[in-house]
């Protein structure tokens, strides 16, 4: 009757309609083919989840393979996973639902107690024990304390002695950071708030002032806590709860021009800590953006290595968390970035601190065309100086696009070095025995990217060297430069010089 009332006005209103009277609904909407039927109560079911129907609401998903509805479930059921482990309906879930749910690393349960609940199920499920063999695996053993091993999961007879020991003798050998933790998960949430419960657990700070690390991103630079160079102790963030992240950001003390080295170590119980982002050999400023892969993390530590004030202090002036659904390239052995897009841009808090111009950070303000005789460039006087761009954070970068200014048919030599800490260069390209002019597309092995030198050898028409734009990485997409750009000079060239 319903399904006719709905072929015949298209509508039902579903609030009146009991959640098992739903479900002959949907089967028969099912049955029937009704596609707009089946989401609108996929709809409607999204709208009265709670943890109390949550099984039931899955299990329908399943049932109907409503796959929409089953992912929304599961992204609920990672908030409240301790809730739900305690629903009589979990019992009734079948094995591959209860499979689904409990192997999500966002699904964020004591593990003993997601062990509890697996062994109810399995006595609920007394014909069907071999399927336990399906869930055992996806219980991890050693996040379980020894004490709850022995006295909960030893008993319980449905792990052998054997594997108990091994558990116990791994967890004895092994970081906590070996193990596969579990956190929960907010996606591009930031969830280093004291709102979310993140505090300042060590850090210096002025007595008697709050810390104004977590707050919205504050440029005050005002009771920011700070770390003595090289102490082991830094500063440390406790979050909330224990979270899955892959993202952090820092804004390094900005109030005036200081680079700083740092490194960040992520840790689920302030004993064993894995680092997550290495830049301690690189002189960084401003805003840091780090993408890792994901970890459960309860406590970030930030650690001070290098300074270029004359202060024996690390500052941070803002910290933020987050599991990132961006996607990113990132270098593990390295914990460098691999952009994938120009990060030589004033967005990315590049700047340039070397070369003459009309107008500051010309070489990196994206313009390409608009330049003539006065403005647009950048410029050094050849043999004396470069044009110097120092980028925000090392990146993993294997190209450039530059170019030279090329209103007339001059053309220019040079060469690019690249550094870490913008003192110790190492030469990336040469081009001093070529005649280039306009655009200059570069590549290369990849190779950390923090500082880059240009410094332009030779000129056809005058003694300086002038440069309009510089990108990195570069925009592949476009067209490549023609090749008579850059040619190799020619012996009667090679005898001038
Ligand atoms: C899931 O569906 C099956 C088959 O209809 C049913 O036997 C079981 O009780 C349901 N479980 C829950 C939690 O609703
Ligand atoms: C080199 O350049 C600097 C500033 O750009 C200038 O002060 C200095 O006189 C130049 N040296 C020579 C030898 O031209
Ligand atoms: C400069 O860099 C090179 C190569 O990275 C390295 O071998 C050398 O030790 C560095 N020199 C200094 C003084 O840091
Ligand atoms: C330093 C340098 O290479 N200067 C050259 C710039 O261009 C003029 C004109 O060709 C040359 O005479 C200079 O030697």
């Amino acid at each position: 009757m319903m399904i006719s009332r709905y072929a015949y006005t298209g509508q039902l209103l579903f609030t009146a309609i009991k959640l098992d009277l739903l479900l002959e609904v949907l089967t028969l909407a099912n049955q029937y083919g009704f596609n707009a039927l089946q989401n609108s109560i996929a709809d409607y079911l999204k709208s009265i989840l709670d943890t109390k129907n949550l099984c039931t609401v899955f299990n329908i998903s399943q049932l109907f393979s409503l796959r929409d509805l089953a992912e929304y479930c599961l992204v609920y059921a990672d908030r409240y996973a301790d809730e739900i482990l305690k629903e009589p309906t979990f019992l009734l879930l079948p094995v591959h639902a209860v499979k689904q749910l409990i192997k999500r690393d966002t699904f964020c349960a004591p593990e003993v107690n997601i062990f509890e609940t697996i062994r109810e199920w399995g006595e609920a499920h007394k014909d069907t024990a071999g399927v336990m063999h399906q869930l055992l695996p996806e219980i991890r053993l050693p996040l379980i304390s020894q004490k709850d091993l022995l006295s909960i999961v030893r008993p319980s007879g449905l792990i052998s002695s054997d594997v108990l020991l091994d558990t116990i003798d791994f967890k004895s050998k092994s970081k906590s950071t070996e193990f596969i933790h579990r956190g929960f998960q907010s996606p591009d949430i930031n969830i280093a708030t004291s709102q979310l419960g993140a505090v300042v657990i060590s850090g210096e700070t002025a007595p008697g002032q709050g810390l104004n690390l977590l707050s919205a991103e504050s440029s005050s630079n005002e009771n920011i806590p700070r770390t003595q160079i090289g102490d082991p102790e830094g500063i440390v963030v406790q979050l909330g709860n224990p979270y899955l992240i892959n993202k952090i950001i820092l804004i390094l003390y900005e109030r005036d021009n200081r680079n700083m080295a740092y490194s960040i170590e992520a840790s689920i119980d302030k004993v064993d800590w894995a680092k997550v982002i290495d830049h301690s050999k690189y002189m960084c400023r401003r805003r840091q953006v780090l993408l890792f892969k994901p970890r459960a993390v309860r406590y970030i530590r930030v650690l001070g290595h290098a300074n270029t004030a004359q202060s024996r202090y690390f500052h941070l002036s803002h910290l933020e968390a987050m599991y990132s659904t961006e996607k990113f390239q990132h270098d593990s052995d390295t914990t460098l970035q691999i952009p994938t897009c120009n990060v030589a841009t004033k967005t990315y808090d590049a700047q340039v601190v070397d070369g003459v111009s009309r107008i500051r950070d010309a070489l990196i303000n994206g313009q390409t065309s608009g330049y003539d005789w006065d403005n647009g460039y950048t410029c050094h006087q050849l043999g004396n100086g470069s044009i110097v761009v120092q980028l925000n954070q090392p990146y993993l970068i294997s190209s450039m696009r530059i170019l030279l200014w090329d209103l007339d048919d001059r053309f220019y030599s040079y060469y690019i070095e690249v550094s870490n800490d913008g003192v110790n260069y190492s030469m990336i390209v040469d081009r001093r025995r070529y005649r280039c002019r306009s655009w200059q597309l570069l590549q290369f092995d990849p190779v950390p990217i923090l500082f880059i030198r240009i410094t332009g050898t030779h000129n056809s028409s005058n003694e300086v060297f002038h440069l309009v734009h510089l990108e990195a990485p570069a925009d592949l997409s476009l067209d490549p430069p023609d090749e008579a750009n850059c040619i190799p000079y020619t012996e009667d060239q090679e005898q001038q010089n």
